[in-house]
């Protein structure tokens, strides 16, 4: 497995990915659903009870409107039950994957509607907190707004523009714009009674520490989303996000990232790339 931009590590990758035979070339294998244990079952239950007591005012309103789809949060879904609904939903199906993949494989995966979900869980030790993506966080952080048609779409462009970049040599400045959007993006809600700051990254929704100080603490700056500043910007994988991104909706960052990005590729090429928490003059602070 090489670096992805999850960081790349000494660690060994955790997933098996030698499954006897199981491990197919696009990687994915079945849900091996017999191989929960209780545990893993119970570990599932309380890290859902834990964050969907969390989301009022602090996650959008997409993704608390889809959350439901998920299914049953007593123990770990069988894939094939989301499947039902999700395919129904917006094209889109889960796939089981022993872990992290390359990234043409994840991006062809994305291209095709098809999300890789981990299919392993955290052991109660790892509670608080999982370098790696397990099974909750995909499930929990990335599915529910897969069943939101616009998201999905952009979903399935951002697969396509990964293959583009993968040809281009530019997957690290696209992996910046997945960490600070899909991973841990927040969004500006206009109207009603949830106007305000929410969290629409996966990477934020799935972590009870991160989803409250996304949207609620002081310490970080808050930046509107701008496609060269987002991708110019370096990110840390083990700690909050010292800048986070922000969106108006899901249709502007699907317009905003529609476009072929090959001219952006070659700016991005004479300009130099930033710290996380570096705050430029051009930038649109967000106030919480
Ligand atoms: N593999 N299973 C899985 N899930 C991811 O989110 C993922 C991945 N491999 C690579 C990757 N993400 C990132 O490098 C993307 O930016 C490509
Ligand atoms: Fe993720």
């Amino acid at each position: 497995m090489g670096a992805t931009s999850y960081g790349s590590s000494d660690r060994p990758p955790r997933g098996d990915y030698a499954r006897a035979g199981q491990v197919k070339a696009d990687y994915t294998c079945p849900q091996d659903y017999a191989a929960y244990t209780a545990a893993d079952h119970d570990t599932y239950r309380r890290l859902y009870a834990r964050q969907s007591a969390l989301l009022p005012g602090l996650a959008c309103d997409e993704f608390i409107a889809a959350l439901p789809s998920l299914g049953q949060s007593s123990q770990i879904p069988r894939f094939d039950d989301i499947n039902e609904r999700l395919h129904k939903a917006t094209g889109w199906e889960v796939v089981a994957v022993p872990g992290l993949i390359p990234e043409v494989p994840f991006f062809t995966l994305l291209a095709n509607r098809k999300f890789p979900v981990t299919d392993w869980i955290r052991t109660p030790a790892e509670f608080d907190y999982i370098v790696e993506p397990d099974v909750f966080h995909d499930l929990f952080g990335h599915v529910p707004l897969l069943f939101n048609p616009v998201f999905a779409d952009h979903m399935q462009a951002y697969g396509a523009g990964g293959l583009k970049a993968h040809r281009l040599g530019a997957c690290e400045q696209l992996s910046r714009l997945y960490w600070y959007t899909i991973e841990f993006g927040l969004m500006r809600q206009a109207s009603g009674p949830n106007q305000g700051l929410r969290a629409y990254g996966a990477g934020i929704l799935s972590s009870s520490g991160e989803l409250v100080h996304a949207v609620t603490s002081p310490e970080p700056q808050r930046i509107g989303l701008d496609l060269l500043r987002t991708m110019r910007t370096r990110y840390k994988i083990d700690s909050y996000q010292q800048t986070y991104f922000v969106i108006d909706s899901f249709q502007q960052l699907f317009d905003m990232t529609a476009p072929d990005f090959t001219p952006l590729y070659a700016q991005l090429k004479s300009l130099p790339e930033l710290a996380a928490d570096a705050l430029l003059p051009g930038d649109r602070l967000i106030q919480r």
